[in-house]
């Protein structure tokens, strides 16, 4: 609702008000459009301020009542009958203004920030455009290049950059109501017609449609098949082109494709899935989001390596004291200068200081006797891991936390070289480890929550999207990545080619397909992998035994390459050529191509014909399927959780909600038919046999995805 106060008998003060961020319900929308009439028909009101409850502005239109039948006043004639008030009335703009809020704000006369506010509108990341007239008002106020670049990214701006941009007229380190009241009092009975947005002319470049046309070319190459950032453009253009009654049709039609559009829904839909993922329950029923984490003020990298460099960076910049461990000098040397230049550069990006105080850097464990926690980051071995974990045990004064990092270790054996397990979790960071958005922080059945509460608050402070998931082998991102590169080799021996197999996935949005994502992260680190698990033989053998690996079909490409020395883009060559090791530009290689026709050959393969949709339904569905084996196995909580560490950890496109969104979208029933008919042509690859839990959720009817937790708590209370 909004509620409308007296400020010195003259001004109106009218307060939104709907914790947490005072979202545009249907309620507050008549809130306002009731107490804007009061305040209107009061001749005592001279003039009006919109504030927010609690120091919040407004987060916008409510993302809850999208897709359910509107009710309450609409936005769009609100916000036009707040401009078209003949009493001044100013927006006090406190925590944030986004999307809706900020179009609100655009409806008043003025605008009054304080320094610390944020606004933005951030629609396109919800698969919308600012449907309220943020784009036919913005592009008026501050010019089409600034809101186009707006608008298309969502991104949030400071107090300060908005009044640069001109978005604001005043920004206060004071109260921001208060000042705003004042202001109000003083401008009362002033004309107002120069001060309405709608009536602004466009400001229009000589050069408009290069300007668009560079634009749009731009969106769409970043777009990766997103409808929305498009949509923006178009609306821009049309504030640009069109006289704003006009320009408003062009908004309102816009806005009703995006609404309606899938990507919408599975935008919004992870929203509020980055949100559902932190909401965790252990097996044990304990909750770590209940959980309180334990403060921490210093902490310790063991290993400086790439990812304990990484993770040092990301540790000092969230103002933590930082303990750096290297045990061999000369790497010790290197890693202290590179640390310091990612910390430099980071800080020039920031506009801050760089935080190179902040880190100790030492030789010898025993400078860890006095920090709240470790993270461990060196060579993943098991055998060293253990020795260091042994060490910490004697050095740590008691209740240090013992953090892993490990991409495929088992935790719990870990944990069990310490005398207190409870303290001990894994977080698989992602290189690089200060820049990548994802954290899966692994717990182990005697990890206390508050050690995985305390990990995950961590996490959020380095900014990371962090998941909590189980322990088993690959965690929850990359055991679903495992038959997921299986298909794409299988396909290989099939018929197709690195290069088909990469265009259809580089189309379905993800930003690169498996094979160059296997040539940057380098054949060798998975071909060690496979070694140590006994998987690898050497030579091109050619026996029916060199596809088959404990009774299941198996693929020795990327062995193969790796003896011939093509660890991909580091070596120069992988899946693809490059001009030079280290080279970024992947070229198709005849030389590949030759080897795979010998290969085929030489185990009586026949080539055949692999359109994108083979591709696509074999590559993702065994992912899929993977991840209702994880739910299954209770690793994951939901199937928010896979999408979060999908969409943040492996390029899986946003606008697709993750994985588990996309088979409820594709439709369960048809994901399990196309595995079973795929898993009735490759009997020997197991990954393609549908799990339980789908079976489950099909037959009782592929309940919507925001309901498989109700049908997964149940599988579990029957085990
Ligand atoms: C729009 O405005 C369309 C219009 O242009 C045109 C329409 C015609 N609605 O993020 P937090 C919930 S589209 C409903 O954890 P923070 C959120 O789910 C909208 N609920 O807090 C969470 O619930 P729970 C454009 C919302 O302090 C709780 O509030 N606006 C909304 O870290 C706390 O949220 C946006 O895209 C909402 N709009 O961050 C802004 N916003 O506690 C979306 C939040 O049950 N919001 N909730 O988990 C945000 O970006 C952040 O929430 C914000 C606060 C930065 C505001």
């Amino acid at each position: 609702m909004a509620q409308l106060t007296y400020v010195s008998r003259s001004v109106g003060l009218i307060t939104l008000q709907n914790p947490p961020v005072n979202a545009l319900s249907a309620a507050v929308r008549q809130g306002i459009v009731d107490t804007v009439e009061r305040a209107l028909n009061d001749p005592k009101v001279k003039s009006v301020v919109i504030c927010g409850q609690n120091g919040i502005f407004c987060g916008g239109a409510d993302i809850t009542e999208f897709n359910k039948n509107m009710t309450g006043p609409p936005l769009v004639p609100m916000i036009h009958a707040i401009e078209a008030m003949n009493k001044p009335v100013v927006a006090a703009i406190e925590g944030s203004a986004f999307g809706g809020g900020l179009e609100v704000a655009l409806g008043c006369h003025y605008r009054i920030a304080h320094s610390k506010a944020r606004l933005g509108l951030p629609e396109v990341t919800l698969g919308l455009l600012p449907g309220a007239g943020g784009t036919q008002r913005l592009p008026r106020l501050i010019g089409i290049p600034a809101a186009l670049s707006l608008i298309t990214t969502g991104r949030h701006v400071t107090a300060t950059e908005a009044l640069q941009l001109g978005i604001v007229d005043q920004v206060t380190d004071h109260n921001a109501v208060d000042v705003a009241v004042k202001f109000a009092q003083s401008i009362a009975g002033q004309p107002l017609d120069y001060r309405r947005i709608s009536n602004y002319p466009c400001p229009r470049p000589s050069d408009l449609d290069a300007l668009f046309e560079d634009m749009m070319q731009k969106v769409r190459q970043s777009a990766r098949g997103a409808i929305a950032p498009v949509a923006c453009v178009q609306a821009v253009r049309a504030a640009a082109t069109l006289p704003y009654a006009q320009g408003m049709e062009r908004e309102k039609e816009l806005m009703a494709t995006l609404f309606t559009s899938g990507q919408a829904r599975a935008l919004q839909y992870f929203f509020f899935a980055q949100r559902a993922a932190g909401k965790w329950m252990m097996p044990s029923g304990a909750r770590w989001d209940t959980s309180k984490p334990r403060p921490v003020h210093k902490a310790a990298v063991i290993g400086l390596g790439t990812m304990g460099r990484g993770i040092t960076v990301a540790l000092a910049q969230t103002g933590l004291s930082v303990v750096a461990v290297e045990t061999q000098e000369k790497q010790l040397m290197e890693a202290k200068q590179e640390v310091s230049g990612m910390l430099q550069r980071g800080a020039k990006r920031r506009g801050v200081a760089p935080a190179l105080d902040r880190i100790s850097y030492s030789q010898n464990i025993q400078a860890v006797a006095d920090v709240d926690l470790v993270i461990e980051a060196v060579f993943e071995n098991m055998a060293l891991k253990k020795k260091v974990f042994q060490q910490l045990s004697a050095v740590c004064k008691p209740g240090t936390f013992l953090f892993t990092n490990t991409s495929t270790l088992d935790v719990d054996q870990l944990a069990s070289e310490t005398p207190n397990p409870e303290l001990v979790v894994g977080m698989h960071f992602f290189a690089p480890a200060h820049v990548m958005k994802l954290l899966e922080v692994v717990y182990g059945p005697r990890s206390s929550p508050q050690a995985v509460a305390t990990a995950i608050q961590l996490g959020k402070k380095m900014g990371k999207a962090s998941v909590a998931v189980g322990n088993c082998h690959g965690f929850v991102g990359n055991r679903m990545l495992k038959p997921y590169i299986n298909q794409a080799s299988f396909l290989l021996e099939e018929g197709a080619t690195p290069e088909l197999v990469d265009r259809a996935l580089v189309e379905f949005g993800f930003s690169m397909g498996a094979f160059r994502m296997s040539d940057l992260s380098g054949l060798d680190i998975a071909w060690k992998i496979r070694k140590e698990e006994g998987m690898v033989q050497l030579g091109m053998a050619s026996g029916p035994s060199a596809r088959i690996r404990h009774g299941c079909r198996y693929s020795p490409l990327g062995d193969l390459l790796c003896e011939q020395g093509r660890f991909g883009q580091k070596s120069g060559q992988g899946w693809y050529q490059y001009d030079k090791p280290g080279g970024r530009i992947a070229r198709s290689d005849p030389w590949l191509h030759r080897f795979l026709e010998e290969y085929r050959a030489r185990h009586g393969l026949v080539a055949r014909n692999i359109d994108q949709q083979e591709v696509l339904e074999r590559c993702l569905y065994s992912l899929i399927n993977e991840g209702f084996r994880i739910l299954e196995d209770g690793i994951a909580a939901g199937p928010e959780d896979i999408d979060v560490i999908y969409v943040f950890g492996y390029g899986w496109p946003r606008h697709r909600g993750g994985p588990m969104f996309y088979a409820g979208m594709v439709g369960l029933a048809k994901v399990l038919e196309r595995l079973e008919h795929y898993h009735q042509a490759h009997p020997d690859v197991p990954s393609l046999q549908p799990c339980g839990l789908l079976r489950r959720l099909v037959a009782s009817g592929s309940p919507p995805v925001n309901k498989w937790r109700e049908v997964i708590k149940k599988l579990h209370s029957q085990l």
